[in-house]
């Protein structure tokens, strides 16, 4: 890395001189705007990403000029000609930092389900807090951070990614410690850390980072994202809320705990955000694989030592169930499910929607107690909509 404090820069005379040997007609181009586009970066015109806009740039912009080179066509017009030359003379000097530098000034974000948000950490300056959760490969700090501030919508996990960025970069979440405060620090009142990645095997690059970490309706989070040991360049976070249940991990608990005579668990909710889980699914009924579904983990118990289950059934033939489901029940452990029974459309009046079976009945001998079902729970084809489900045990003496 150079240090910005010995980079030479040309000087007001320099520049002026500069001027008298631009092209014709440049100075009309420049009255037109500076307009920056196509780069996340305050200063695109850093051609050579060198900290400063100089002659090395110039001489790169005059080199593609004429082409539609997009290195050099900062305005994104499809030819490198005055109105870029007259962005770069506007941006001549050092770069400023980007907006977001500051933890204080971290870009707020819509509240949305699903979002991507260009960055750029050149010239941003290391802020943030170094921490223990951040240790990996002989370092616990993100160098050059540039921060994100985002409030979820729901009850479920946040998924935050730099996948598809230009360099080695590394993540952090936090969410607000005492008093609220939203930003990290080393003192009392500092935001909490809860995740922070260097690499994940999840992105195409593994260089890049991702953090899955629970999140709560309504709370804000802080997103900080920079740089391994220096590792600065552009990229693009993906935010991404995942409701309560959408992914397996976040499975919502239902305990079936029998006391004698049965239990009865119902449930209700809507679709409208899940997302399809990974393809293939083990999945033997509905239409396809890839439908939108949510996920519960149901505890089978007999509360009677001695007794034993006979009856275990998951019902979507309530009248809350607006929306064509299907119904898949698993045991095992995340990543290695085997399927046990799965129904698509059960017939029987409950189950209709319109006069055609659509909602969704299944029902089995779980054999031994005190054990763990995963339940899917699906939109056929796709589909969403509001669901309401009945979970029921019976056992034995
Ligand atoms: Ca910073
Ligand atoms: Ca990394
Ligand atoms: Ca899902
Ligand atoms: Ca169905």
């Amino acid at each position: 890395m150079f240090s910005a404090h010995h980079r030479p820069g040309l000087s007001t005379s320099g520049r002026a001189r500069l001027l008298s040997v631009l092209p014709a007609g440049f100075l009309a181009a420049l009255a037109s705007g500076l307009a920056h586009a196509g780069s996340p970066c305050t200063c695109a015109a850093d051609l050579n990403t060198s900290g400063w806009v100089d002659a090395a740039d110039l001489a790169i912009l005059l080199g593609h000029w004429g082409t539609g080179d997009p290195e050099a066509d900062l305005n994104e017009s499809g030819t490198v000609n005055a109105a870029d030359l007259s962005i770069l003379l506007g941006a001549w000097g050092p770069c400023g930092t980007p907006e977001n530098d500051l933890c204080s000034d971290a870009t707020v974000l819509p509240s949305l389900y699903w979002q991507d948000v260009p960055f750029c950490t050149l010239n941003a300056t290391t802020d943030g807090p170094a921490n223990a959760a951040c240790d990996a490969s002989g370092s616990d700090q993100i160098f050059d951070d540039v921060w994100f501030r985002v409030t979820s919508p729901t009850d479920g996990m946040l998924h935050v990614t730099t996948c598809g960025s230009t360099f080695d970069t590394r993540l952090a979440v936090y969410k607000p410690g005492l008093f609220g405060v939203t930003c990290p620090s080393s003192g009392l009142l500092s935001a909490s850390i809860v995740g922070c990645n260097d690499d994940s095997l999840t992105c195409n690059d593994v260089l890049n980072s991702a953090v899955l970490v629970p999140a709560a309706a309504g709370e804000t989070y802080t997103i900080r994202a920079g740089g391994y040991q220096g590792a600065i360049g552009t990229g693009s976070i993906s935010v991404d809320f995942y409701q309560k249940g959408d992914l397996i991990e976040d499975a919502i608990p239902v305990d079936l705990t029998d006391n004698g005579g049965g239990v009865t668990q119902i449930l209700s909710g809507t679709t409208l955000h899940a997302t399809p889980s990974a393809d293939p699914n083990p999945n033997s009924c509905g239409g396809v694989n890839d439908t939108k579904d949510l996920w519960f983990k149901v505890h089978v118990n007999c509360a009677n030592g001695g007794a034993q289950p006979v009856d275990f059934s998951v019902s979507t033939c309530m009248p809350g169930t607006a929306m064509d489901t299907t119904l898949t029940v698993y045991s095992g452990t995340v990543g290695n499910l085997t399927e046990i029974e799965c129904n698509d459309d059960y017939d029987m009046p409950s189950c209709e929607i319109n006069g055609f079976n659509r909602k969704s009945f299944v029902s089995f001998d779980p054999q031994s107690s005190n054990a763990i079902y995963w339940v899917r729970l699906a939109g056929f084809n796709g589909s969403v909509g509001n669901y309401e489900v009945k979970f029921h045990l019976f056992c034995l003496d």
